[in-house]
This record gives C-alpha cells, structure tokens and sequence, in this order.
C-alpha cells in the first residue's frame, strides 16, 4: 500500500488505478491510505457537471477536458451513475463520447456505479476525486446524472458547478421541481443547434431573475442587462449571478466562452473568500456524515442482532414506542462505553 502510495503521487498511472480499485471499494487499508494521501490535496480545481440524462453531459466534459488540455492543465474525470448498478452501457457510452481523450496521459477518466447505498456512493466518489487530488491533475470534472439528492450532495464536493440543461423535454420545469438551479454557478444550454435553445436559455435567465438567492435581492438591471448589486455586507464583493451559456458540445461550439464563465467563477470565489467558506462547509457535512457512518457501525457492532429482533417485536405488538426503543438500544451502547 505504502508503494502504492508513493507510485501515485509520482504520477505513476497504473498504481492510480490501482489505488482508486481499493479505495472505491473500501477496501481494508482504506483509511490510512486515504490519510497518507490527504496531506497532497486540496490543490484540484473540482468542476460538478449534472443535468438530465441525455442533455450532453458527457459531450461536455469532453470538450472541457480537450480546452484545459490545450492549457497544459491535466485533467481527472468521474463519471458517476447512480442510476443502474452495472452501469456497463453508460460507461461504454462515455468511452465514445470521451473518445478524444483516450491515449492522453494527461487525462484520467474514471466511471463508478451504485454498490449499494447511494450516501455510499456519494462518499466513494469523495475519496476517488481526493485520490486523483492528491495525484495532482489539476481540474476533476464529476458527472453526474439527474436530480435527486445525490446530485447536491455531489455537487457540494464541487468548487463549481455547471448544471446542463437542453432545448425542449420541459427541462426547465424539472430544474425548478428539483431544485437544480441553487447548486448551479453556471448553466448550459447545450444542443444549441436545436431549436427552442432560445426559449430555454430565456426560460432559464427568467428563473434566475425570480428565483437564485443572489438573484432576488442583488440584481439590478443596467442597460438592459442584469448586473450584480455590491453586496452592502463586504462592500467591494459582488455576488455571483450565474451565468447562461449556449453550447453545442459535439462541434467545441460555446466552449471558449464557457472556459470564461469557468474561469469567473473560479477568481470569484478567490476574490469574495467563498472559497474558504464553501471549503469549512464541505468538511463540516464530510465530519458529520462520516461521523453518523462511524457511529452507526459502533452501535451495530456492539448490540446483538437478537436484542434488534427483540426490540421489533416488541414494537410490533406496541409494547414499546419507537422513541423509548432507540433510548433503550443507546443505554446499552452507553453501558460498555
Ligand atoms: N445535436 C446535438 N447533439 C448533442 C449535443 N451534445 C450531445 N449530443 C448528443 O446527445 C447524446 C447524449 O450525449 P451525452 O454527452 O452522452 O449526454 P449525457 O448528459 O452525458 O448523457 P447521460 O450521461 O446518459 O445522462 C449523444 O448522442 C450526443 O452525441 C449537441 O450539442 N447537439
Ligand atoms: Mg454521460
């Protein structure tokens, strides 16, 4: 493992992969691994990508990847799908889509699936990005697909997060439904060649107007283009309005223009301090979650699964109420402590 280690900070791809296999699937020597690597992190520029299925996701990242690569930065992709366990379409799909990359050492593309829960996967795919942190590419796209809360959870990992969007299929009426749109700092209407692109990035910006928290309160118009507001609380920062950029990923059409609004974001987030304090909120719910996973498992550990049984029994015939059962389970636990 401690090679393993060493070979991946060196660059050595073969032990990367490797190193991601035991990671992914948590397997023993994880944790000192992954805290043999932590002190190499936090260097990536981490970029969430999500939408709706289909809406070009994958196109983009390969059209992202190719821009950055032109910038001599290195480039980490994973892919998550949480919706099917084996995943083995998806992630051939992916291969096509990302087909201009393949034989670039300086790009890592990596596909995970669901094993079992989806709080699992989400913490897996913390660690992967950590691992390829630490390897030193210097952008991580995340791909992930739909709208649930996986997607936010994920996308918290993110320091900035496009949400991809795509003409027709009523999408903006589903970002609003899922709340898509508070976790986007940029948003993309691909399949621009399409018709209705128009109406969806209108559809879009009005949402904006209406419903993004910096929106409501901060943005004035100003010759007919809605502006930041300087936010009274720090005078000089301006709050960030996501941008609405029109792309066709296939043909690298929009892409400068989305390098730009990537790269306003980032120096955004360098300016206004956002970074450090999105940065405290990722370790607080990263303390808690693993806190809950660790507790958990201790409690399953030291109480019997016959103790289990006996509780659910006797909620079942109502001699107990759920409340008074986890009181009683929690004393046991506090009894060895
Ligand atoms: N016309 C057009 N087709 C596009 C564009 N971008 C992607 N496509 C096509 O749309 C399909 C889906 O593209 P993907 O990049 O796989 O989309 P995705 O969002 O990653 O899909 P999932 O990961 O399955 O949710 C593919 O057939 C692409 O070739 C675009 O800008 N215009
Ligand atoms: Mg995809």
């Amino acid at each position: 493992m401690e090679q393993l280690v060493q070979a991946t900070l060196q660059g050595d791809r073969r032990a990367l992969a490797r190193l991601l296999t035991t990671v992914e699937n948590a397997r023993e020597g994880t944790d000192h691994t992954l805290a043999a690597l932590f002190p190499h992190t936090g260097r990536a520029w981490i970029i969430g990508v999500t939408g709706s299925p289909g809406t070009g996701k994958s196109s983009l990242v390969n059209a992202l990847a190719k821009a950055f690569r032109r910038r001599e930065q290195t480039v980490g992709v994973v892919a998550v799908d949480p919706t099917s366990p084996f995943s083995g379409g998806a992630i051939m799909g992916d291969r096509i889509r990302m087909r201009d990359l393949a034989g670039d050492k300086g790009v890592f593309i990596r596909s995970m699936a669901t094993r079992g829960s989806l709080g699992g996967l989400a913490r897996a795919t913390r660690d992967v990005i950590r691992v390829l942190d630490a390897a030193g590419f210097g952008v991580i796209f995340v791909e992930t697909v739909g709208a649930g809360q996986s997607e936010v959870d994920i996308a918290r990992t993110a320091q900035t997060t496009i949400v991809v969007e795509a003409p027709g299929l009523g999408d903006e009426v589903q970002a609003i439904k899922a709340g898509i749109l508070e976790i986007a700092d940029v948003l993309v209407v691909n399949k621009a060649d399409r018709p209705g692109a128009d109406n969806t990035a209108r559809a879009l910006r009005a949402m904006l107007e209406m419903g993004h928290p910096a929106a409501r309160e901060q943005l004035a118009r100003h010759h007919g283009q809605l502006v930041a507001v300087e936010s009274s609380a720090n005078g000089s920062v301006p709050l960030w309005v996501p941008p609405v950029v029109r792309t066709v990923a296939p043909d690298d059409q929009g892409i400068d223009e989305l390098m730009t609004a990537l790269e306003a974001h980032r120096q955004h987030l360098r300016e206004s301090e956002a970074a450090v304090r999105l940065e405290r909120q990722r370790i607080e719910i990263e303390l808690y979650d693993r806190l809950e996973a660790a507790l958990m498992a201790r409690l399953l550990a030291t109480v019997p699964d016959d103790v289990f049984a006996e509780v659910i029994r006797r909620i079942q015939r109502r001699e107990l109420d759920p409340h008074a059962a986890v009181e009683t389970i929690l004393a046991r636990l506090d009894q060895r402590a």
